[in-house]
């Protein structure tokens, strides 16, 4: 039995790539850190299953990291997706961002070499995040497209984005300077009903699904509310503006023109696999090749509930802003699928309407 450990292992990758593991019939070690709250519900179902085992560790902790390594050194493959994720949080708390999503990284790697585990293969969440304002663009007959791909530079616009730079060229440089088998993956934005609820995705269909509850509590038709209440108060309402406990508050939101290349991430987490599954390691991008703006997401998400006018129930809100924006990631995931055999497998408008039918449910 293969043996695979992941840091990350209670985030939405976490799970999945948990659920695909034991699927496969590894023993998974999956580490966890000590926080006031339960932390394991995309798991939950997963905690009786005797091939998952969990650790306590933080991989800020070297020491930590060092000694879950020392117990588990037969592992085939060690999974990093640890991170202080959102983006715009790193803006509000760089170093804390720094300490997990850039020096956590380098915490394994070291870890690994001074273990000598020179036959455990490693994964790296590196990041569409990294090329920050950046992109080639291909020039057609009749048009011309702008993409990322492996070789794009990165031009990384965000606290998050600059340590996951770091950790990305660690990986390389753990991979040429001291042999070890690490692969780096950059992924593009992949949600699903499991993505945390202040990523824009899932803060819209979560929005959508507590919206409609809302009118069926009130006995009220969804499309039926009203704007009300002043410019900042921005409530929504069923038949009157003045009674309290009919008033909804709308959904704000910051940038509603950033171009995103959306997956699912289920898909995403199997390209992981399969990156390790390579007998020589390397960074692959993987994406859909489909951009979408955020609007395109509202439109899609509401008119799936049969709500056409989805500005009626937005609000943009200056607070969303982010100091410096990402605004435009479509990639090319030709080496992938060339190499690893690897596709997605889900469509924009089908992640949409899977996360709102979920948030309705
Ligand atoms: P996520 O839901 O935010 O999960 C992050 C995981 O990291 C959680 O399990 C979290 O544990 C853990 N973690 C945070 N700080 C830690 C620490 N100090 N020590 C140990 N574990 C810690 O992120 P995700 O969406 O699953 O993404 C997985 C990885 O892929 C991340 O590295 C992310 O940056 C990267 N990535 C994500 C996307 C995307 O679109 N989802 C795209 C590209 C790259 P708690 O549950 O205790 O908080
Ligand atoms: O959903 P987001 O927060 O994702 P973002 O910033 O693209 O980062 C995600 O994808 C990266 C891969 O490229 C990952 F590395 C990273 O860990 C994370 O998973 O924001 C998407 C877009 C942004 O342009 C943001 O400004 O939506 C815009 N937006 C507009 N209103 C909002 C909001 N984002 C959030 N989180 N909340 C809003 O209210």
């Amino acid at each position: 039995m293969k043996k695979a450990i992941i840091f990350g292992i209670t985030g939405q990758d976490g799970s999945h790539l948990t659920d695909l593991l034991l699927e496969k019939d590894y023993e998974v070690i999956g580490v966890t850190r000590r926080v006031s709250v339960d932390t394991t519900s995309r798991i939950s179902t997963l905690l009786e299953n005797k091939n998952l085992k969990l650790e306590s560790g933080d991989i800020t902790d070297a020491h930590s990291v060092i000694n879950i390594l020392k117990n588990h050194q037969d592992a085939a493959e060690v999974y990093n997706l640890a991170a202080q994720s959102h983006v715009a949080v790193s803006f509000k708390q760089p170093a804390l961002t720094w300490d997990i999503t850039g020096k956590g990284c380098l915490n394994i790697l070291q870890a690994m070499v001074d273990l000598d585990m020179k036959k455990s293969r490693f994964y790296q969440a590196s990041s569409s995040e990294m090329y920050g304002k950046n992109y080639d663009v291909e020039v057609g007959m009749t048009s011309e497209s702008k993409y990322q791909d492996e070789d794009t530079k990165f031009i990384p616009q965000s606290p998050y984005a600059i340590a996951k730079c770091a950790a990305h060229y660690m990986t390389r440089l753990y991979r040429e300077g001291y042999g070890l088998h690490t692969s780096a993956g950059i992924l593009f934005n992949h949600e699903g009903p499991r993505r945390g609820e202040n990523f824009v995705t899932r803060k819209i269909t979560k929005w959508i699904g507590d919206y409609i509850k809302w009118c069926n509590t009130k006995g009220i038709m969804p499309e039926d509310s009203i704007a009300c209440g002043t410019e900042e108060e921005l409530y929504v309402a069923g038949r009157t503006s003045r009674d309290q406990d009919l008033q909804f508050p709308k959904l704000r939101l910051g940038n509603l023109d950033a171009y995103r290349d959306w997956g699912y991430a289920g898909d995403y987490c199997e390209a992981m696999w399969m990156m390790l599954q390579q007998d020589q390691p390397d960074d692959y991008v993987i994406c859909t090749g489909e951009t979408h703006t955020v609007r395109e997401f509202l439109q899609i998400a509401f008119s799936s509930v049969g709500l056409n006018k989805w500005d009626k129930f937005v609000t943009v809100d200056p607070e969303f802003y982010r100091p410096a924006e990402v605004d435009y990631l479509r990639g090319d995931c030709s080496k992938a699928k060339e190499k690893l055999g690897w596709n997605p497998k889900h469509s924009f408008e089908d992640l949409v309407k899977m996360m709102v039918m979920s948030d309705l449910s």
